[in-house]
């Protein structure tokens, strides 16, 4: 089996409320759906989402660097030369979402030929993931609603809080309503996408001390360096690192500098075969991992449930997979379904992602 033509369709779906946070916001999920066709006629998907505000890429610059730049180097591998294409794809710096789609959909084809989920074939260890919710900037009551009402609908009972940017007194407040609002038996953990310096964000922990955060990610830039290193060392809060750990040298660089203490997995950046990398090098030096959003889809939080259910230390605490209940559609045949708090993994060949053309077809955006 060869890759034979690849394909990076925009398309745009509205969202029903936008997410905003301390380095940008949502309104639209104009993401990059990425199929990959082989000469035996299985194709494997996958999905973009451009962030320029974490990584520059935008869903023009995708669609061109897959186009013009990695198609021409994929087509005619076979999906298990993933090494080859790898080596290739990384002559382009940068580009972390365009190369992980096509990645993920590259295990999807492999998944699919040997009948098997691509859960299966890298770890499987579970079925199912529980799920985090992200709560975005709202004033504190309208954060506190919307976690109530997540909760209710969907049985959710961990909630990433987006702080950061806005004064310190707002999120602090924020915090102290949503622990109050929600008692006891919920998780709560902080998200700055660095919107903090590290004394505010020093200053802004020690104001949560008592609110039993179960971490706090990605509070200040990764080049405070310094900065960071001494928020750590004292911070009772473990620190989570998210923007900074892209790849896995930058979180052989974040962790052996000492400034996090765990890190955010997203297959959106890192595919499979690099979260895997991801992974095995936290587990190697014991340091915790959650699996985060990259304010996926549907497509994309399939595939981060996928990843996390298949290894051990990605199932240990709730993965962010509930980005997409903000979207006002989505591309899939069978909608994911979230029950009890709990996502299950999609039974069936690699990826099993069905896709409903004539929603494609509605919201693609090449004409
Ligand atoms: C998150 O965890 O930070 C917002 C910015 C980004 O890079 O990802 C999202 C969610
Ligand atoms: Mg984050």
């Amino acid at each position: 089996m060869k890759i034979s033509k690849v394909e990076a369709i925009p398309f745009a779906i509205p969202y029903r409320k936008p997410l905003r946070f301390a380095s940008g916001e949502v309104t639209a999920a104009e993401h990059v759906l990425v199929r990959v066709h082989t000469d035996s006629g299985l194709v494997g998907i996958a999905e973009a989402p451009p962030r320029p505000f974490t990584y520059g890429e935008t869903q023009a610059s995708i669609r061109a660097v897959v186009d013009g730049i990695f198609a021409p180097q994929i087509i005619g591998l076979s999906p298990l030369e993933r090494e080859v294409m790898h080596t290739r794809l990384n002559r382009t710096v940068g580009n972390p979402t365009a190369k992980s789609a096509l990645d993920m959909a590259v295990w999807d084809l492999i998944g699919q030929s040997l009948g098997v989920s691509v859960t299966d074939l890298i770890g499987g260890y579970t079925d199912r993931m529980r799920v985090s919710h992200m709560v975005g900037f709202a004033p504190p009551g309208e954060m506190v609603a919307e976690a109530e009402r997540i909760r209710g609908l969907y049985g959710i009972t961990t909630f990433k809080v987006k702080v950061g940017r806005r004064p310190i007194e707002l999120d602090i407040e924020v915090c102290k309503a949503l622990r109050a609002g929600l008692g006891d038996g919920v998780e709560l953990y902080i998200d700055g996408n660095r919107g903090w310096t590290p004394s505010e964000s020093a200053r802004a922990l020690r104001a949560m001390e008592d609110l039993d955060l179960t971490f706090a990610e990605e509070l200040c830039p990764a080049d405070d360096v310094l900065g960071r290193r001494w928020l750590v060392s004292q911070s009772r809060i473990p620190i989570f690192a998210d923007e900074s750990v892209s790849r896995p040298g930058e979180v052989t660089r974040e962790l052996l500098a000492g400034a996090a203490n765990g890190v955010s997995i997203k297959t959106a950046r890192t595919g499979f075969t690099y979260s895997q990398r991801v992974l095995h090098l936290c587990e190697g030096l014991g340091v915790e991992v959650v699996m985060g959003n990259q304010i996926d889809g549907q497509i994309g939080s399939l595939c981060s449930a996928a990843f996390g259910a298949a290894f051990e230390l990605t199932s240990r605490r709730p993965a962010e997979l509930s980005n997409f209940l903000d979207m006002s559609d989505d591309l899939l045949s069978e909608p994911l379904q979230i029950t009890g708090g709990t996502l299950h993994v999609r039974e069936g060949a690699g990826l099993a992602i069905e896709i409903d053309e004539d929603k494609l077809a509605h919201y693609r955006q090449d004409g």
